[in-house]
């Protein structure tokens, strides 16, 4: 039996109130983000996609078999894929969620992985984990490395495996002490809300419990502009498709070079110049 809960705001809550839920519980759900409209464009996108995509993992190796699920559809490169997904990309809460964690330590931070996580009937429950092992090489507690969000584009329930999160868990002494069931809650959310959560807090999908059903989830995250993403943008969209793209949307893909907020070199330059000038120069 849990003793935890996440905290569920409406989609008209301030900044402050939202980004305190997180600094205490290290999530939060807010419901109804997407207007269904939206919501709608981007689940229509995405079907063709769905629909050539098997479930399973596409690795050779066992622990990323389990890891992506064998029954979990999951593919990347979002931005080339939907037009609505842009829109979310750049939706005002995820600048302001990612701005606030990552801003203090970088000039500018990264997409870090846009992917879908369509978890199929019969599907056991994740290997739990925290989203910054991507980066091991930090102490404990080391600063905000990256922040995720995980889209619900269908109803996450019970049953059909919301994302499980252990709150608090962000700001635990011992980052090898392993969350307790109890300790456990799931991110139980309708379709178009979004649990925004912090590299730092243990999570992983729910057990799909259902026959049949799809639990259909879009994570998008994002990573301090100095680290390497864990999707390789520009080969996931190619220059062609992000000439088109918003400038800040170009940025968040690495079409943009990087600059420190504090005195030290660029990075991802092109020919010791800013990649803007690869992007304009068609
Ligand atoms: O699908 C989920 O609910 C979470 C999955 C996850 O955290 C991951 O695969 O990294």
């Amino acid at each position: 039996m849990s003793t935890v809960t996440l905290t569920t705001v409406g989609p008209d809550v301030s900044a402050e109130t939202y980004l305190s839920v997180i600094e205490r519980d290290g999530g939060v759900i807010i419901e109804k983000l997407l207007e269904p409209d939206l919501l709608r464009r981007l689940n229509t996108e995405l079907d063709d996609y769905i629909a050539i995509h098997p479930p399973g993992s596409r690795s050779d190796e066992e622990l990323w078999q389990v890891f992506h699920g064998k029954k979990t559809i999951r593919f990347c490169g979002l931005a080339a894929k939907s037009k609505a997904f842009i829109e979310v990309l750049l939706h005002p809460i995820l600048k302001a969620f990612a701005d606030h964690y990552l801003l203090p330590n970088c000039g500018s931070y990264w997409l870090n992985t846009s992917q879908t996580m369509i978890v199929g009937g019969g599907e056991p429950v994740q290997m739990l984990h925290r989203d910054e092992a991507n980066w091991p090489h930090f102490p404990w507690p080391g600063p905000e490395l990256t922040v995720s969000s995980m889209f619900a584009l269908n109803d996450f329930t019970e049953e059909n495996g919301a994302t499980l999160v252990a709150p608090g868990s962000h700001r635990w002494q011992d980052p090898e002490r392993e969350a307790r069931p109890e300790e456990l809650t799931q991110a139980v959310m309708p379709a178009g809300s979004v649990l925004l959560y912090t590299g730092k807090v243990i999570h992983g999908a729910g057990a799909n419990r259902t026959p049949d059903t799809w639990r259909r989830g879009m994570h998008v995250s994002f990573v301090l502009g100095w680290l390497r993403p864990e999707e390789h943008h520009s080969l996931a969209v190619p220059l062609e498709v992000a000439r088109q793209l918003p400038e800040q949307a170009q940025h968040l893909l690495g079409y943009r070079s990087y600059h420190p907020s504090v005195f030290g070199g660029r990075l991802g330059l092109v020919d010791f110049e800013d990649a803007a000038l690869v992007e304009t120069q068609s």
